[in-house]
């Protein structure tokens, strides 16, 4: 009785699957292959997310001993991440080239007869992982390209283009449930993962971001290597001002995907600038910063350089890393406004 009750729950909800295949047909360039990619996507975060959630059972904690492209050190997740999402996106048969962030240079599939790939897809397969030991939420972030029309052959040159031409985006955030939540450019859906019929299901339609928030995401124990305009603006935001909601929360978990999943959902800003020791910052644009700014921009948000928009930078390498003022659309402005020595603290 409770069981049939459970089913009649879960059979309220739209799964992706579902989801996919009613907007396929809203989409111009849909010829069935792009939902096959989502679906491929959706696969391997399943896949993740199992190892993820036997962590600490089996041995999949621990660091490889390797150091990756980024000079960062690799963790045995970041490694089964990457295998899982090359994997599922080769055998799926719609992707021509990955680019990922456990992987110096773009990986071409190759183009044999079944495989007719036309999607670029850039990826950091597990964002935060040396939050993992300590159970602290992780993510996979996605970012997804047309091979343009004129190249023949999907090289790294294919894959250098602005998050403007984006044509998707998401990001999965492995937390106390597993949330899958992309756009294709008309607006931004959530799904959750439901263990006991391992799939995903529609739980946060039409994602629409507060303009304005009471929290800010930054470690700010780089404070003394900020530009004059962030420091300014965060002490602003520490302004004790109760009539304009002033002072605001930190939250940072320092694992991007949900610090961003948090505030996209309550509203709020994550930075990180340009420190003494990321002279750029030090988010990657390809698969970090581009992805997300996407779904900010698609639920109403903003994502910014400090100075211009995330999604208009042109890229010159895969692994580029760049300065992000992300979430809120009035808080990303008000960010600029500091940044440029427009506004003071009153
Ligand atoms: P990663 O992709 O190697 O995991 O690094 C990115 C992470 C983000 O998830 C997080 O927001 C940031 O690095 C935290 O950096 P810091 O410890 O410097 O605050
Ligand atoms: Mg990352």
């Amino acid at each position: 009785m409770q069981s049939e009750h459970k089913l009649e729950e879960i059979g309220a909800f739209k799964t992706l699957e579902q989801f996919i295949i009613e907007q396929q047909g809203t989409l111009d360039h849909s010829t069935g292959a792009f939902s096959r990619l989502l679906r491929d996507i959706s696969v391997a975060a399943k896949l993740v997310n199992w190892h993820m959630r036997r962590a600490g059972i089996v041995d999949v904690f621990g660091k490889t001993g390797e150091i990756n492209v980024q000079g960062e050190v690799q963790q045995v997740m970041d490694l089964l991440a990457h295998k899982e999402f090359v994997r599922a996106l080769k055998r799926g048969g719609e992707c021509c080239l990955i680019g990922s962030e456990e992987h110096s240079e773009a990986i071409p599939i190759r183009a044999g007869k079944d495989n007719k790939g036309k999607y670029i897809v850039l990826l950091d397969p597990l964002d935060g992982s040396s939050n993992i030991e300590v159970n602290v939420s992780v993510g996979t972030i996605f970012s997804i390209y047309h091979l343009p029309d004129h190249m023949e052959e999907a090289t790294l040159d294919a894959a250098l283009q602005p998050g403007v031409e984006q044509i998707g985006a998401g990001y999965v955030v492995y937390g106390s449930s597993t949330v899958l939540v992309y756009t294709t450019g008309q607006g931004v859906n959530g799904f959750t993962l439901d263990p006991s019929i391992g799939e995903f299901l529609l739980t946060h339609p039409d994602i629409t971001t507060p303009r304005y928030g009471g929290m800010y995401s930054v470690n700010e124990g780089n404070y003394q290597s900020f530009e004059l305009g962030l420091k300014k603006y965060i002490k602003w935001m520490q302004q004790e001002r109760p009539e304009d909601g002033r002072p605001l929360s930190t939250r940072y978990f320092g694992s991007f995907v949900a610090d961003f999943h948090r505030n996209l959902l309550m509203g709020g800003l994550y930075i990180y600038p340009a420190t003494h020791k990321n002279k750029s910052g030090k988010l990657r644009l390809m698969y970090e910063a581009n992805p997300l700014a996407f779904i900010a921009e698609q639920a109403g948000g903003a994502a910014s350089t400090g100075t211009g928009r995330i999604m208009e930078v042109i890229p010159e390498k895969l692994h580029q890393r760049i300065p992000l003022y992300i979430g809120s659309l009035d808080m990303v402005r008000n960010a600029e406004s500091f940044l440029a020595g427009e506004r003071g603290i009153d």
